[in-house]
């Protein structure tokens, strides 16, 4: 072969990395080793997929395992290792257990893929990235979280209902840590351009109406996951976070410099200093390649500020327990 292929290691082989692992084979995306401290389960979901080559007509490698040598010079890890929520819970709640399993794991991509960059999809999110990138000792361009991209999709999916029209028109931010204090951002919002505060209000005829309407959608979207959680009784969403990571997997690896929201660490950027949060970030085969800062109003930024004071806070909780 002339070319290597890309070597993607989906760390964590349930609900999302199995996803991921036949969205990878099915597109193509490289040759994928799905790794699990399981010692079959993976090795079967790898084969069930490797077994569909023929008729989706793909020509990628995909293995399971559950020895960390497995990941050895991976390009690119997707982590998503960890407990999932379970209802009644919130994200917080998984701090503990889940930071034993991510500092393992950090450990282990710095000795078996130092050269990788990470996806970090883990619970709660924003701690589990600061967590992975004190650990590597990766540069920040390296170790980054999916979480806005979903909450976007998510916040973008409810305005095209509500407004009957295609999602694919739809442009929606969503800023701040992962948890009810993200920050869907209302002024930005737009259809193809055209705000959607102003469709709103073109539909109901009233201002207040469509402050109300606006507000609802918002606050779903914030508690998407919560709801997801509790229809499916046992576990969180999966299709959903496995599709976001997915587009943040090929944007780095074709180089494409996609706009999206992704934790970042902040160093500066909107007056933060040495913190992951959600910002926007242009996303390319050096990771995040760019912060790009946006202007926000007085209460835009209150809300940011409070979303990454939750961020600050887990920092702190990590650092009392030893992790960090
Ligand atoms: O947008 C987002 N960031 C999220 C994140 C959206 C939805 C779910 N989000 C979180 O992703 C969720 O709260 C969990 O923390 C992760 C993974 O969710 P998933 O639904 O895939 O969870 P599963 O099906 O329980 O899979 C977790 C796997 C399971 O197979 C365990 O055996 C494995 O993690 N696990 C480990 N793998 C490797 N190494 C270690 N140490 C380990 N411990 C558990």
């Amino acid at each position: 072969m002339i070319f290597k292929r890309p070597k993607i290691a989906l760390i964590g082989g349930g609900k999302i990395g199995s996803l991921l692992a036949q969205m990878c084979s099915y597109r193509q995306l490289g040759d994928t080793v799905l790794f699990d401290i399981t010692a079959n389960f993976t090795k079967g979901v790898a084969l069930d997929i490797a077994e569909a080559s023929r008729t989706e007509q793909f020509n990628v490698n995909v293995t399971g395992d559950h020895e960390y040598q497995s990941i050895e010079n991976a390009d690119l890890c997707i982590v998503t290792a960890g407990l999932p929520r379970k209802p009644g819970m919130n994200r917080e709640d998984l701090l503990v257990a889940n930071a034993k399993i991510i500092k393992t794991i950090g450990e282990n991509i710095k000795l078996y893929a130092p050269d990788s960059y990470i996806i970090v999809i883990t619970n709660p999110l924003d701690a589990m990235v600061t967590l992975m990138q004190a650990t590597t000792g990766f540069p920040k361009n390296r170790v980054l979280g999916q979480a806005g991209v979903l909450d976007s999709s998510r916040f973008a999916t409810f305005i095209a209902t509500e407004l009957g029209v295609s999602v694919q028109d739809v442009n929606a931010l969503v800023l701040g840590s992962h948890g009810d204090m993200m920050v869907p951002l209302i002024r930005h919002a737009n259809v193809n351009g055209i705000p959607v505060q102003e469709l709103l209000y073109r539909k109901y005829g009233n201002r207040e109406k469509a402050d109300q309407v606006m507000h609802d959608i918002v606050e779903r979207t914030k508690k998407a996951g919560e709801e997801i959680v509790k229809l499916l009784g046992n576990g969180s969403a999966y299709f959903s976070p496995a599709s976001s990571a997915y587009m943040m997997a090929e944007a780095i690896i074709y180089d494409k410099k996609r706009v999206v929201p992704a934790c970042a660490m902040l160093e500066g950027e909107y007056g933060i200093e040495g913190y992951y949060a959600g910002v926007p970030v242009v996303l390319g085969r050096d990771g995040v390649e760019r912060v790009l800062e946006i202007d926000l109003d007085k209460k835009e930024r209150e809300l940011f500020l409070a979303s990454v004071d939750v961020v600050v806070k887990l920092k702190e909780d990590l650092k009392q327990l030893g992790y960090i």
